[in-house]
């Protein structure tokens, strides 16, 4: 057999060009001063990575719980190559922490799966408040840049998988 395995083994990786993607945001108003900057993180890094602002729309929901309708609808319409959901469920401030947790990202998946679309999680689940702005664009990166990178990265592959050649 000629070359190497490394050779043979077809690889592929979806690069970080956001060029010609839709792409929809979800943001939970909850814990609206976090999300905002979730939002801030995300917008700057799809614009950054060439995603026309006039691709992007933006949807605002009351809370994580209402996340993923809001995704579904969003992507039954067709018009977005990804979605990315934004919220914040801090434990310290919410008794009912894991069913908000869970349930969101239960709805999430579900969305994603039905859907067969990139659906982003960028809810921040943390302890208490200070790791919540930590992860928001303060100490610890911004999860709203993160998920935007991914949801570029996922919308080149699911493009590149979907070819039938
Ligand atoms: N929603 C959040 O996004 N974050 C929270 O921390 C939170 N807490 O604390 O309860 C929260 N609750 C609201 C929930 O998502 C729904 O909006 C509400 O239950 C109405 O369905």
């Amino acid at each position: 057999m000629n070359g190497s395995r490394e050779d043979r083994i077809r690889e592929l990786s979806g690069g970080y060009s956001g060029a010609g993607q839709r792409i929809g945001v979800v943001v939970s108003r909850f814990n609206e001063f976090i999300t905002k900057s979730l939002l801030s993180g995300c917008v700057e890094c799809l614009v950054g990575h060439g995603v026309s602002d006039r691709d992007i729309e933006v949807v605002w929901v009351p809370g994580a719980l209402e996340l993923g309708l809001a995704v579904s609808l969003m992507a039954k319409s067709g018009k977005f190559d990804a979605i990315i959901a934004l919220g914040a469920v801090i434990r310290g401030e919410t008794a009912h922490f894991d069913v908000v947790v869970n349930q969101s990202a239960a709805a999430l998946a579900k969305a994603s799966e039905t859907y067969l679309l990139p659906v982003l999680n960028g809810v921040l689940t943390t302890e208490d408040l200070d790791q919540a702005i930590s992860r928001a664009g303060a100490k610890s990166g911004n999860k709203g840049f993160d998920v935007a990178l991914a949801a570029i990265e996922m919308v080149n592959i699911s493009k590149d998988l979907s070819k039938t050649e």
